[in-house]
């Protein structure tokens, strides 16, 4: 009973319970992508965390359509609610790399040639994905994308993970590489959202007089125990 009375207040003297936080920032993208690239950006500053921090978990969820060429009008982008074109999707042609503000990169999806993630496919795809190491299946399991939660799948012999990012420093601008590598059939791409966890160090919180006050009435009267103790021992 005295062990868990003392490790109660040495918590309280020194405030060191540790802290974990989860920020989430999300960056519209509403365009399309077709033989070309763009890179998201999610900037995390000093304000959203509990300092000082490191990162422990990191999360990214996408929204996307992969399709055929739609012949109306020249237009490549097919909207959030818009039908997509029945035909051959090309669903090899997608990249997705996470990179972080120090420049470690962990490749989610994976359009080189020879590492691709996903087969072409049949049918277009339009869904929300989210990359999670925790997930029990990488995203290429079924050879084609699904919705649901997944871990990175960055081609056949490449295995990436997002626990590359685990111990960064989450502060700056964090980078979501968006690609379609071959003319024809493009990548709608919607949106993105990059969620970073940390745990802070175990640091020195300033308490107030009174906790501290009550933090050493405590001990004087443990003190006291402690004593009696020890002459019931002689
Ligand atoms: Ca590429
Ligand atoms: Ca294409």
């Amino acid at each position: 009973m005295q062990n868990v009375a003392t490790i109660a207040i040495s918590a309280m003297i020194f405030g060191n319970v540790a802290v974990a936080d989860t920020i989430s920032k999300t960056t519209t993208f509403d365009s399309f992508l077709d033989n070309s690239s763009v890179y998201l950006d999610f900037m995390f500053e000093t304000a959203d965390f509990t300092m000082p921090a490191s990162v422990s978990d990191v999360e990214v969820e996408v929204y996307f359509a992969k399709h055929d060429t739609a012949f109306v009008g020249g237009d490549q982008f097919i909207g959030r609610n818009v039908d997509l074109p029945n035909g051959e999707p090309r669903l090899s042609e997608i990249e997705f790399t996470l990179v972080s503000p120090s420049g470690v990169s962990v490749t989610l999806v994976n359009n080189e040639p020879g590492e691709e993630s996903f087969d072409d496919g049949l049918d277009p795809f339009r869904g929300w994905i989210t990359f999670s190491q925790g997930a029990a299946n990488p995203v290429n399991y079924n050879n084609i994308p699904e919705e649901g939660t997944f871990r990175p799948a960055s081609g056949q012999a490449v295995v990436q993970s997002l626990a590359a990012f685990n111990g960064e420093d989450p502060l700056g601008m964090w980078r979501l590489f968006v690609e379609d590598d071959v003319m024809g059939e493009p990548l709608s791409f919607y949106e993105a959202t990059l969620s970073v966890s940390t745990t802070d160090s175990p640091a020195m919180v300033p308490l107030p007089a009174s906790v501290i006050m009550l933090a050493t009435g405590l001990g004087g009267v443990m003190l006291a125990g402690r004593r009696a103790s020890a002459k019931r021992n002689r």
